[in-house]
C-alpha cells in the first residue's frame, strides 16, 4: 500500500516536472520570437535619429576627416532636413524630390573613382574599401548615413510593432526608403565624371535588373561629355554555367548600346584576380575559387589529415603484430 502511494507521488511529481519543462520551453520560445521580431523590424524615427546623428559625427570625425577642411556639417540640421522629408508624410506617397534639401545639405565632392553596383550589396563596399580603392555611394556621406537601415513614414515610422510597407507598383509605389535611395542614386550619378566603374553579379541572369536603381536611375543620369568611360567589372562565381557574360548577357548589351549612343565608352571584364581573391575569402567553396586555386590550402589540409589517419592505422596494425 505504502509502495503504491509512493509510486503515485513519484508519478504526479514527474507530471508536474514535465508540465514545468513544457511551460518553460513555451515561454522561452515566445520570449525569443518576440525579441527576434523586435530586432528584425525597421528603426522608428526616434531610434533612426540616434543612429543617423551618430553616423553623421563618425563620418566627419573618423571616416572622412578630409571633409572637415570645408567646415564640419551640422548633424542636427542634417537630421532635421532628413526627418522632415518623410516622417510626417503619408507612407506611400513620398517622392525623391522631398529629399532635395537634405541631399543638398549632405552633399560633398567625391575625390576617388566612382563605383556603381547592382546585386552585390555588401561586397561592393568591401571592394571599395571605405573609399580607398573606389568610392561607392555608401562611401559618401549621403549613403553612409542610411546604408542598411530600414525606415518608413506614416504611423509605422514611429511604431515598431507596425510593419513598413514594401514597395509595390500598385499599392505602395513611393515609400520613404525607395524615394530616399532614388534621390541619393540620382545625385551620385549626376556627379560622375571621367572613368567610372560598375560592379555586377554575373551569376545572376540577367546580370542586373531593368528595374534596378543602377539601370533606371544611375545610367540615364550619367552626363555625356563628362563621363568618358564606364567599365563593368563582373564577379561570376559559376563560370562553367554562365559563360562569357560580358559578350552574352542581354542587359550588358543594352548598357553598351545605351552608352555608345551617348558617346560614353564601355568595356567589360569578368573575374579580375583582385576581385576573385576578395570574393574567395568569404566564398571559398564556390566554383570560381576552386578554379583559381585559392582553396588548395584547405584541400591540402584535408588530404594531409587523411594521410595521417591511414599512417596511424598502419602503425597500430604494426604494433599489434
Ligand atoms: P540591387 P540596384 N541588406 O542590388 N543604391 O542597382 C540591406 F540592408 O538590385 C544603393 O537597384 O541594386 N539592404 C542602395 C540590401 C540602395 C541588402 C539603392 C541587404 N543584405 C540604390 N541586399 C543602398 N546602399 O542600399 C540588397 N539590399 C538593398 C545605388 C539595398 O538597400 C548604388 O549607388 C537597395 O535597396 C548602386 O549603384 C537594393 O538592395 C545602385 O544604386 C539594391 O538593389 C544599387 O541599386
Amino acid at each position: 500500500m505504502n509502495l503504491h502511494s509512493n509510486r503515485e507521488k513519484m508519478a504526479s511529481l514527474w507530471t508536474l516536472h514535465k508540465s514545468w519543462v513544457v511551460i518553460s520551453l513555451l515561454m522561452t520560445y515566445v520570449l525569443q520570437c518576440s525579441a527576434q521580431t523586435e530586432c528584425g523590424s525597421h528603426l522608428t524615427v526616434k531610434d533612426l535619429e540616434v543612429v543617423v546623428q551618430g553616423r553623421c559625427l563618425d563620418f566627419q570625425r573618423t571616416v572622412q576627416t578630409n571633409l572637415c577642411a570645408n567646415g564640419i556639417k551640422n548633424c542636427n540640421d542634417l537630421w532635421t532636413k532628413f526627418n522632415t522629408s518623410f516622417a510626417e508624410k503619408p507612407q506611400c506617397n513620398i517622392t525623391a524630390n522631398f529629399f532635395d534639401d537634405f541631399i543638398a545639405a549632405a552633399d560633398h565632392d567625391i575625390n576617388g573613382t566612382q563605383l556603381f553596383w547592382s546585386g552585390v550589396w555588401g561586397f561592393a563596399q568591401k571592394y571599395s574599401d571605405g573609399g580607398k580603392r573606389y568610392t561607392t555611394l555608401e562611401d559618401t556621406m549621403i549613403g553612409y548615413l542610411l546604408n542598411g537601415l530600414s525606415f518608413c513614414g506614416g504611423e509605422a515610422g514611429s511604431n515598431s510593432s507596425l510593419s513598413c510597407p514594401s514597395r509595390d507598383a500598385d499599392k505602395c509605389p513611393n515609400t520613404a526608403s525607395g524615394a530616399f535611395w532614388t534621390a541619393a542614386s540620382l545625385n551620385f550619378a549626376k556627379k560622375a565624371s571621367g572613368h567610372v566603374y560598375v560592379l555586377l553579379n554575373a551569376t545572376k541572369d540577367p546580370v542586373f535588373k531593368s528595374s534596378s536603381y543602377f539601370w533606371s536611375n544611375e545610367v540615364p543620369t550619367l552626363r555625356a561629355g563628362f563621363v568618358e568611360r564606364l567599365s563593368a567589372i563582373l564577379i561570376n562565381d559559376s563560370p562553367s554555367t554562365k559563360r562569357d557574360p560580358c559578350a552574352n548577357d542581354e542587359m550588358l548589351q543594352q548598357l553598351k548600346s545605351n552608352l555608345t549612343t551617348r558617346n560614353i565608352n564601355f568595356d567589360c571584364v569578368e573575374n579580375p584576380r583582385d576581385l576573385v581573391n576578395l570574393y574567395c575569402v568569404d566564398n571559398p567553396t564556390s566554383e570560381v575559387c576552386g578554379s583559381s586555386g585559392l582553396t588548395t590550402g584547405s584541400a591540402t589540409s584535408v588530404r594531409c589529415r587523411n594521410i595521417f589517419l591511414i599512417q596511424l592505422v598502419f602503425l597500430m596494425i604494426f604494433a599489434i603484430q
